[in-house]
């Protein structure tokens, strides 16, 4: 088994930039949906305090990022389009060489401009004169308030834009969903290695389970080995045994792991803040129990079949949950755990009390990625070539549930693989992960 230490040094260790041609195209792309005469205003994250002197580790605005490939708090990108011209301008602090001896390097602003290929740049203190400035006779601004960062700025940048009288403000997530929904090569390269590590990692994981282990040692191991292999995880994992897994998001990771039982590993890392996000769930022991199995099969069956329903052209997301609820209601009326027609089951959605959840998301840098479900008609989004989506169908019996057998109370399953959409189909790109 060739380790996968081998990546991280023919990878780098630095995370490799964004190339500078390809944020230029994702803000052009951007101002072609502008309308003339607006503005639109993408905040970096903030650095956030965790307690006494100690801060959360920084993690920058996944749209932010996206635009500017710039990986410092403080920061704004705006993007002022008019019938003359589109013109971009980035903010960032100052380089303060007292500041980064504390914390770290800073770009200042010619730094970012350059890192970013945008034409201005500015003090982030700058960023409401400038405002002020740029914003007049604008009809339209598209900007995000109301997440958990720079609220009080946010609420002084809106006071500015009713001074300026434009009275249309709408969110970025529309406009960007769309296009963060398809995914370049560059980007599917840097997913690629997203997806492999935490493949790797599971199956570590299951290499290292044992009865009388704790969930959360296979926690550490996992993380450890995203840590080796220069990523972070892309969300707290979930490790859980037996009946911990059918809480749908189980974090605690402190509980035993038993003979007999299962356990559900729900795990993915980000690599330069693209995601990874696999779910495994196997018997401790390596073997199942009859009731284990029946489920097992039955919930991988639902997933293989709607993972062949991706690869047909322009199935469409919805398809893709029909398909894995109409497997898995056909055979939990099979195993008695539903009872009436199979139409009762769909209509009536009796399914739901052992598949709450939906079978998939959008995947990307965020690991529930920003992009509409729908079409603008309302109709379920079809998918196409670049898009990338999780499918995670799962069963769940509460333990307390007296209705069903006993021997299938307080099993939680679910099995979940990377999905990229391709001109020929589709690729799994998660296959590495043992299930
Ligand atoms: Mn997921």
């Amino acid at each position: 088994m060739p380790p996968f230490g081998v990546l991280a040094i023919v990878l780098g260790l630095k995370m490799p930039d964004t190339p500078i041609a390809k944020l230029k195209v994702r803000r052009q792309k951007l101002a072609d949906l502008m309308p003339v005469n607006s503005a639109a205003l993408i905040l970096s994250a903030q650095q956030m305090h965790r307690n006494s002197d100690v801060e959360h580790k920084f993690r920058q605005n996944s749209s932010f990022w996206y635009l500017t490939g710039f990986n410092e708090p403080d920061s704004a990108l705006l993007i002022i389009k008019t019938e003359k011209e589109t013109v971009n301008y980035i903010f960032a602090r100052p380089k303060e060489k007292e500041k980064e001896i504390w914390t770290g390097y800073r770009s200042g602003p010619a730094g970012a401009a350059e890192i970013g290929g945008i034409e201005q740049s500015f003090l982030f203190s700058e960023l409401k004169p400038q405002l002020e400035k740029l914003l007049g006779g604008l009809q339209h601004i598209y900007f995000d308030f109301g997440s958990e960062n720079y609220i009080s700025l946010g609420i002084e940048i809106l006071d500015l834009v009713r001074q300026k009288r434009i009275y249309q403000i709408t969110s970025t997530q529309n406009l960007l969903g769309e296009l963060r929904l398809f995914k370049d090569d560059w980007e599917i390269a840097q997913i690629k290695v997203a997806t492999q590590i935490a493949a790797k990692a599971h199956n570590l994981a299951r290499e290292a389970c044992k009865a009388g282990e704790y969930e959360y040692y296979l926690e550490g191991l996992m993380e450890g080995f995203f840590r080796q292999n220069n990523c972070n995880w892309a969300y707290p994992s979930i490790v859980a045994a037996g009946q911990n897994a059918t809480i749908l998001h189980y974090t605690n990771n402190n509980g035993i792991l038993k003979d007999q039982e299962l356990i559900l590993i729900d795990a993915g890392c980000e690599y330069n803040y693209y995601a990874a996000d696999i779910t495994r769930t196997f018997p401790v022991n390596g073997k199942f129990t009859t009731a284990q199995k029946e489920i097992y099969d039955l919930v991988l069956k639902a997933e293989l079949a709607a993972i062949e329903q991706s690869k047909i052209k322009n199935a469409t997301f919805d398809q893709i949950h029909e398909k894995a609820v109409w497997i898995l209601s056909n055979g939990l009326k099979d195993l008695k755990l539903l009872t009436g027609s199979f139409d009762e089951i769909l209509e009536e959605k009796k399914y739901r009390k052992f598949y709450m959840h939906r079978t998939g998301h959008w995947l990307g840098l965020d690991v529930h990625d920003i992009g509409a479900y729908q079409e603008s008609d309302g109709k379920s989004k079809v998918l196409k070539p670049g898009m990338l989506m999780t499918i995670e169908p799962g069963l769940y019996f509460d333990p307390e549930n007296s209705s069903i057998n006993e021997a299938f109370r307080g099993i939680g399953i679910r099995i979940e693989d990377d999905i990229l959409i391709t001109e020929i189909g589709c690729e799994n790109l998660t296959e590495l992960a043992i299930k």
